[in-house]
């Protein structure tokens, strides 16, 4: 069935139509790539990006687009139950689009209520707005919830997480999504709120905040700073470029049966210590530094409390049923994020000022 065709003047139902989507988090990272491509791709939709604006939310993210007629901000706290559900009120959402989130791992080590806040409660909150507004007309409705592949838990040498791999989240953040995730599928079961699920593995690319791995060392190498490896640097994430990420979540959003779950990855596992060095390698280059200079800022630190040790994604279901696949080979998709990040100075500049010098004290004082 599809609910929302990907192609909507060859798309009957819709003709004519102006369909109303929320988009959360679409400050952030992910949602920023996701409310461009939705934005620019469908003219008649109408799309309500819903942000509280924390740390991690910037609306320079967003220049290019604020502008058009089918773009609309919504300046709002999915905890605060009240204003959210008048919301849904207001815009008689469609579709929901589920980002917001806190998302940094190391954050929720030493501020966990803050991501059972948002991350649960608010998603709580989404449902049940959906649900009053929806009442039991769900014909032509959908709430997308973009989760993540920490869920999972963390594997050994081998192995893939597979859709049917059980949950066994570790740390408060992956334990929140997996808390929002069965939420979701609660609501599904019980009240028939038609709903679909992604698990995505770690994305990069330009707009991510320089908390994370490859913004940081990326920023850290420009400005010859240390770059911290937690522990041996031996863990593995699976990378995907930000903007596949948004591709598949169109692709799901518009084609995916209710009820389903799609595991999303970029077939492109590297050890951390790899993915510096690679990093390290391609900076010099593009600041025209001495071969190797880069790669002596690697300090080893203290390693992140119960860090999960490997994940990586079987993404063969998406691929089968929906035709998705990673569309950039890593060393592009790394380039293209560098000469983003090198251009986009007075973003990097103003991201991490403040509040992120603070921060970067806190977590990494005591070991560089
Ligand atoms: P991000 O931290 O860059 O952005 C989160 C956005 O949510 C920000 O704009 C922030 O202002 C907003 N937000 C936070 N709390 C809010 C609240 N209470 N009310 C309204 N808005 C709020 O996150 P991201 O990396 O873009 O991740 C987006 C989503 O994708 C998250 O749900 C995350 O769990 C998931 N995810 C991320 C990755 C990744 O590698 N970054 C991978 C898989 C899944
Ligand atoms: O300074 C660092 N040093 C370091 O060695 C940082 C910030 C990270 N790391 C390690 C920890 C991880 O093994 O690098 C790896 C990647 O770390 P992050 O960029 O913090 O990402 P991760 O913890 O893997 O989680 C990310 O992917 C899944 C996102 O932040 C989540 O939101 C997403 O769900």
């Amino acid at each position: 069935m599809n609910l929302f065709h990907s192609n909507s003047s060859s798309n009957h139902y819709l003709c004519g139509l102006m369909k109303k989507i929320a988009i959360t988090g679409g400050a952030g990272f992910i949602g920023s790539h996701v409310v461009r491509l939705f934005v620019n791709k469908y003219p008649d939709y109408q799309i309500v990006n819903i942000d509280a604006l924390t740390y991690a939310g910037n609306l320079e993210n967003l220049k290019d687009i604020e502008k058009n007629t089918n773009y609309v901000f919504e300046h709002v706290d999915i905890t605060d139950e009240r204003k959210t559900e008048h919301l849904f009120v207001k815009h008689q959402f469609d579709g929901v689009i589920h980002l917001a989130a806190e998302s940094h791992v190391d954050r929720s080590i030493t501020d966990p209520l803050s991501f059972i806040k948002t991350n649960v409660m608010g998603t709580a909150n989404l449902l049940q707005s959906s649900r009053k507004i929806w009442g039991d007309a769900y014909s032509g409705k959908r709430f997308y919830h973009v989760s993540t592949d920490e869920v999972y838990g963390s594997l050994g040498d081998t192995g893939f997480f597979t859709e049917a791999t059980p949950y066994d989240p570790k740390s408060p953040y992956s334990s929140s999504k997996a808390a929002s995730d069965h939420l979701v599928r609660a609501y599904g079961n019980t009240y028939k709120l038609p709903f679909v699920i992604s698990n995505c593995s770690n994305n990069y690319g330009p707009n991510q905040f320089p908390e994370k791995l490859i913004p940081l060392c990326i920023h850290n190498i420009k400005n010859n700073k240390p770059l911290p490896i937690y522990g041996e640097g031996k863990n593995i994430r699976d990378w995907l470029y930000v903007e596949d990420h948004a591709k598949a979540i169109d692709l799901i959003f518009h084609n995916s049966e209710n009820g389903k779950t799609y595991n999303i990855g970029g077939h492109n596992e590297y050890q951390n210590i790899d993915l510096v060095k690679t990093l390290c390698t391609l900076m010099d280059q593009k600041l025209g530094r001495e071969k190797g200079s880069s790669e002596k800022l690697i300090t080893f630190v203290k390693d992140r409390a119960g860090h999960d040790m490997r994940y990586a994604i079987d993404a063969s279901k998406v691929a089968e049923e929906l035709g998705w696949t990673p569309s950039l080979v890593f060393e592009t998709g790394l380039e293209k994020t560098i000469d983003w990040y090198l251009k986009n100075t007075e973003w990097l500049k103003s991201v991490t000022s403040g509040q992120y010098q603070d921060y970067y004290k806190t977590q990494y004082s005591e070991s560089i």
